[in-house]
């Protein structure tokens, strides 16, 4: 028993003379909440970062992801961050408005025109302008992942042209560029938390709700609607967050860690959400879904009548976000 103890010290010691690896390292779990499931690509996203994380730390900073909302909704999380008590959240950008209002310039209706346009505008200067501002708030966000381009989904009717929207109880998120959005479409906007968007689905209590395809899977809405119409009205963000009084406990070397290794996971996130959104359309077709896509016609027609809700919320927002991003996108296309 002794000589086993001698010789196990004698190689730890070994080991740690020879090779201090690691020792900007400690171990550190990091819990991170997320309200959609598993399979949704944010699961391949985080396995991918696990990995670099593993290489980067020798397997020190662990992430232990909880799913279904099982540790609160995108808010609750992200206020659990602000103060310390939960180290990291993935969520979408638009229920933070009233945290950061800044924010709310990625709800704006018909922003982006596809997923370049949004990455090049995330992970560049005017995304970098934007974690100022959550810094500010208590929020570190390591990068921006995907949630997607969002189309709407219901239960009583094909929707094909913006009128199709009257009197149609649409469940928006916590979110008041959203509820306006849904209401000057003519809809019965009403703002709920993701978390109880099946069974409101279910019982009726809604009609409707707008997510991408991925999450129309993964959260099983196809389960409980009947008609999908491809409107690609909004492309949300998903911010990577951490909190701030954690994150600035943590070392140099775990901080790079985990921003270099935040990108690596978004990459992979990114490009499984391409591949799985034709999937996922295929899934809800064969559940027997009605899938409709609006003419070219009828998307300029609910863009343009969309408009008014960007000069509604430019003071909110912030006159110069709203412009800088306008200008952004003008330099990106031409
Ligand atoms: C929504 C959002 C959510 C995501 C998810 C909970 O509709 O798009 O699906 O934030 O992570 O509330």
């Amino acid at each position: 028993m002794r000589k086993l103890l001698l010789a196990t010290t004698a190689i730890a010691f070994g080991y740690s003379a020879a090779a201090p690896a690691f020792a900007e390292f400690n171990d550190r779990n990091i819990r991170v909440s997320n309200g959609i499931n598993e399979d949704h690509p944010v699961g391949n996203g985080i396995k991918a970062m696990q990995a670099c994380l593993d290489q980067k730390s020798g397997g020190k900073l662990k992430l232990t992801a909880f799913w279904g909302g099982a540790l609160g909704g995108d808010l609750q999380a992200t206020q659990a961050l602000r103060s310390g008590v939960q180290e990291a959240v993935v969520t979408s950008s638009s229920p933070l408005v009233g945290i950061i209002p800044a924010l709310g310039v990625f709800d704006l209706p018909f922003l982006f025109a596809n997923a370049q346009e949004a990455y090049t505008v995330l992970d560049g200067d005017f995304g970098d302008m934007m974690n100022e501002k959550l810094e500010a708030a208590g929020l570190v966000n390591l990068a921006y992942w995907e949630n997607g381009f969002r189309n709407l989904s219901n239960s009583v009717r094909p929707v094909t042209k913006w009128e199709d929207f009257e009197g149609m109880k649409v469940r928006v998120m916590q979110n008041n560029i959203f509820l306006d959005t849904f209401q000057n479409l003519g809809a019965n906007a009403t703002p709920m938390a993701f978390g109880e968007v099946f069974s409101a689905l279910e019982t009726k209590a809604i009609d409707a709700q707008e997510n991408p395809y991925v999450t129309i899977d993964t959260s099983k809405f196809f389960e409980v609607q009947k008609y999908v119409t491809e409107t690609n009205h909004a492309y949300t963000p998903f911010l990577f967050l951490f909190s701030k009084p954690i994150f600035d406990s943590y070392t140099p070397e775990e901080q790079a860690a985990l921003r270099e290794c935040a990108v690596v996971g978004r990459d992979e996130e990114r490009k499984v959400i391409q591949d799985l959104n034709k999937k996922s359309l295929e899934k809800i077709k064969e559940a027997g879904l009605e899938v409709n896509t609006l003419s070219a016609e009828e998307q300029a027609r609910i863009r343009e009548k969309s408009m008014v809700v960007y000069e509604k919320h430019k003071a909110e927002i912030g006159a110069e976000v709203v412009d800088a991003i306008l200008a952004k996108l003008e330099e990106i296309r031409k």
